[in-house]
């Protein structure tokens, strides 16, 4: 694998920030995700709105900066913004009206795929992706694993092994809409795996029809790291079912190992956790986000941001999952 990635100066900044309902986003905004219940900013196509409960830590929205200036735009379904090197898709899916979960997703993933193909900007680097009851469903027809199906239809055989770093989650406000945004780019990043997991893509059977499609990281520039949700699997089985600390410990253990992985590759990449790193920890039952601060707090170094919402993880005996950006590149 090569480490050469796109040039530092061209990657985008990723920030938490508490956005002030009356004014305007700033111009430079790439996109600017919100969680929670505000509804400040909606009529901005650049903002994007995740309906997950916000339970602690820091901030409200996530934006992304981008390094000149932006134009927006739509495609069919699909809404966009970009600056010259990157760009930040957003796609949301009625299910429903779009034949259940499984064919919204494999419409989602083929119009993101044929967009990027044909833009400037044809490298998929990192995707959210959010839906309602996400463990909802008996064996193969749990509502994952039917997106994984779907996702991988989509998506078709050209990505096999350069997937984007994704983040699959579940809201619960009962909302069938397929919620899906991507960061892409005009010059390929790095994906990454991580030693201590069995590739996601080569799952065995027993986790679905259709394993899931995408890297365990991607290096955007040298110095910017975008790790895809992790959480509490060591080769592919989960770990510590009923126990959140320990899962919690096994999630950083996990991260800690992506991010050497990282660095071994790219060593611009800053080797430790710092202000540089911003985290988001879904915790499924909320009831435990005073725990899980106190417990991240400890074994975290001061300065590291996290934010916590409330939220289901793709198998129904995982309790936290974390994402994390690392290495911001403008700071
Ligand atoms: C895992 O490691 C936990 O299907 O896009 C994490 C990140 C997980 C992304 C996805 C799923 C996804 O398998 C689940």
């Amino acid at each position: 694998m090569s480490a050469v990635t796109g040039s530092p100066a061209a990657a985008p900044s990723v920030d938490y920030a508490t956005l002030a309902p009356d004014s305007p986003l700033p111009p430079d905004v790439l996109a600017a995700v919100v969680f929670g219940g505000a509804d400040s900013h909606l009529a901005d196509p650049r903002c994007i709105r995740v309906r997950l409960p916000t339970i602690g830590g820091y901030g409200v929205a996530e934006l992304w900066r981008a390094s000149g200036p932006v134009r927006t735009g739509r495609d069919g379904p699909l809404r966009f913004a970009a600056d010259a090197e990157h760009l930040a898709g957003v796609i949301e899916l009625d299910e429903p009206r779009h034949g259940g979960l499984a064919a919204a997703a494999e419409q989602a993933y083929s119009a993101i795929r044929r967009f990027q193909t044909a833009s400037q900007y044809p490298h998929l680097l990192r995707i959210w992706n959010y839906f309602d009851r996400i463990n909802h469903g008996r064996a193969d027809e749990e509502r994952y694993k039917q997106f994984c199906v779907g996702r991988a239809a989509g998506l078709g055989p050209d990505c096999a092994e350069r997937y984007p770093a994704a983040t699959a989650i579940g809201r619960r406000d009962g909302t069938p809409t397929l919620q899906i945004y991507w960061l892409a780019s005009r010059t390929p990043g790095a994906p990454l795996e991580n030693p201590r997991q069995v590739s996601a893509y080569h799952y065995p059977r027993q986790y679905g029809p259709a394993a899931p499609s995408f890297s365990r990281a991607m290096l955007v520039s040298q110095r910017l790291l975008m790790i895809s949700g992790t959480a509490s699997i060591v080769g592919h089985a989960s770990r510590h079912p009923g126990s959140l600390a320990s899962q919690i410990d096994e999630t950083l253990a996990n991260l800690e190992s992506v991010l050497e992985r990282a660095t071994s590759v790219q060593p611009a990449i800053p080797a430790r956790w710092g202000e540089r790193s911003l985290l988001k920890v879904y915790l499924r039952d909320g009831a435990s986000a005073a725990r899980a601060e106190a417990q991240l707090a400890e074994r975290l170094p001061r300065g590291v941001r996290y934010m916590i919402l409330e939220a289901d993880i793709c198998r129904s005996e995982l309790l936290v999952e974390i994402d994390c950006v690392h290495g911001l590149s403008s700071g």
